[in-house]
């Protein structure tokens, strides 16, 4: 392995909490739960994990509404489970990286209600405005929160406050001085417990123009405009270089940034030795099953990696997108996609997740043959499915609800992961639970549970075993991409002297010869590589080849 910081090139698995393990039979998930699984995960073979807010939170929006960033969920379990998780996890080589949300609190948090008391002071940590019209009962701005509906709420004292998700979540007023301390506070808080780096959730967020201007027409069927005069200001820059100082007094700490910025360019300018270490390049999860898409992605983020300084970052889903294998399993179009949009077009389409599973299988070979960070979430290394049909009843998204039930949301990446047994809950919680999972899981998972996969040489458990356990040699190197001259409809790069091969076309493509497959997404691929696979070879001579 080359001598570069442990996250320039780490495998980092996404924990969602709510939905991994669960140890008391609440029907959640917790530290218990994810505790027994660390094992799994050191198997596995993962560098970090990254975990979704463990933070108290009434669950407005499954924990991105934080009541106290510096403590542990109860129905998670206590700080003391907290430190000893991390303590654990580092024994077993796993770093860890938690979620922090300094965009908006939970309307729980001890400030949102000193200033629903209208303390002294209190309100100017939000963005508190009078209406607008002669009675003051329009918003103050036209405004959208991302789940729908206008971005702020009344109170009955007739104020309105903003908050661009939830009702519920509150924006932070960055401007105040207060609001700066605290969070350099709760961040030295977790770094003195051992805590790795931070994930920041909406990172582009936090700063807004202080005029608070309307934003005007939106960009066609998005919420946004771009620019936004509550995304992605100049302002928010000061503060990570702030945060950085404070990650600069520990050692190897690491923040990775969660923008949704439209293009590198825009990413690049949180990427710089005084700011952000890392960012997700969103654009790998956008992109449809086409080689010359995935390709032009692909030199995007290694042309932004090598101005920058930053390493590219493969992210092929997580907990807000629809799972790799649905996206997959449908017809392509041919440019890239807005993930909240896929859901509406795709009612209309019968998903084929065969197909979308074979697809997602020569994915992962891909996205872990890259130079850079490759983020796995939980449930992607057993080919799970987006869980489509769950009943109107159960969904708890906020999305769902704020678009007056027309846009689903993001419940169906969420449902508890399958661990063992035939049946549900399918031993994510202990065999006498007392409660439901908190999300039903479908009734036909028992092929995909991690115990049925795992002696098994075809599962998908096993291939990102043994990917995982081949990158450090084959991939984890300085060796840059080379692109190889490839029929349409194929991909292929080499890095040194090993290959990656990928074919999204219809036709099977010939593999160069003399090479030795080290690693197949399908079994038996020996002279050419069929469609929709993929292959890590190493080249004649190489004495690379097992
Ligand atoms: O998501 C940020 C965000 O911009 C989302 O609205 C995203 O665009 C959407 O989910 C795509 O469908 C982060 C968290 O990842 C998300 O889970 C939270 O709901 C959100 O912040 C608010 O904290
Ligand atoms: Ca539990």
């Amino acid at each position: 392995r080359h001598p570069e910081a442990w996250w320039k090139t780490a495998v980092v698995y996404q924990v969602y909490i709510r939905s991994f393990a669960d140890g008391n039979g609440d029907g959640i998930g917790d530290l218990t739960g994810l505790r027994s699984k660390l094992p799994y995960l050191a198997d596995l073979g993962v560098d970090a994990v990254w975990i979704n807010p463990w933070y108290p939170s009434p669950m407005a929006d499954a924990g991105y509404d934080v009541a106290d960033f510096r403590d542990i969920e109860p129905s998670y379990g206590t700080l003391a489970e907290g430190e000893a998780f991390i303590a654990e996890a580092h024994e077993l080589g796993i770093r860890v990286i938690l979620d922090i949300v300094p965009n908006h609190t939970s309307s729980e948090h001890r400030w949102f209600g000193a200033a629903l008391r209208d303390e002294p002071g209190a309100r100017e940590r939000y963005i508190f405005r009078p209406g607008r019209g002669p009675a003051g009962d329009e918003p103050p701005n036209d405004w959208q929160s991302a789940f729908g509906g206008p971005a702020w709420s009344r109170l009955d004292t007739g104020e309105w406050y903003l908050h661009l998700f939830a009702p519920a979540q509150p924006d932070l007023n960055w401007e105040h001085p207060e609001v700066r301390a605290e969070f350099e506070d709760i961040l030295r808080f977790w770094f003195d417990k051992g805590v790795d780096g931070f994930r920041i959730d909406v990172a582009h967020g936090l700063a807004k123009d202080p005029a608070l201007p309307d934003a005007g027409e939106r960009l066609p069927g998005s919420q946004h405009t771009d620019p936004h005069p509550a995304w992605d200001q100049d302002a928010v820059h000061e503060v990570y270089r702030g945060w950085r100082t404070v990650a600069n007094a520990y050692n190897d700490r690491v923040f990775v940034a969660e923008a949704w910025v439209p293009g590198n360019d825009r990413l690049a300018r949180y990427l710089r030795p005084d700011e952000l270490h890392t960012a997700f390049q969103f654009d790998f999860l956008r992109a449809p099953w086409r080689s010359d898409s995935i390709r032009a992605v692909i030199d995007d983020a290694l042309e932004q990696a090598a101005t920058v300084g930053a390493p590219a970052t493969w992210v092929l889903s997580n907990h807000d997108v629809p799972r790799t294998v649905t996206r997959y399993s449908r017809s392509q179009p041919d440019h890239l996609v807005e993930t909240d949009w896929e859901r509406a077009r795709w009612a209309l389409e019968e998903p084929n997740h065969d197909l979308g599973r074979r697809r997602a299988r020569a994915a992962a070979l891909l996205q872990l043959a890259l130079p850079g960070t490759a983020y796995i979430y939980q449930g992607e290394e057993l080919g799970l499915e987006e869980v489509e049909d769950l009943p109107d009843d159960v969904r708890q998204d906020p999305t769902w609800f704020q678009t007056g039930f027309t846009d689903c949301g993001r419940d169906g990446c969420r449902v508890p992961i399958p661990w063992s047994n035939d049946a549900v809950p399918y031993g994510f919680s202990p065999f006498d639970a007392e409660e439901d999972t908190w999300l039903p899981q479908p009734g036909h998972w028992a092929p995909h549970t991690a115990e049925a996969q795992a002696g098994h040489p075809e599962s998908f458990l096993t291939l990102y075993r043994r990917a995982l356990e081949l990158r450090p040699e084959f991939f984890d190197t300085p060796h840059p991409v080379e692109w190889l001259d490839t029929p349409p409809g194929v991909l292929a790069f080499a890095r040194g002297a090993v290959q990656c091969w990928v074919n999204t076309g219809t036709e099977p493509a010939a593999l160069p010869e003399g090479s030795t497959v080290v690693l197949g997404s399908i079994a038996g691929i020996t002279g050419g590589l069929p469609s929709d696979a993929a292959v890590w070879l190493s080249e004649p001579g190489s004495g690379e080849s097992r």
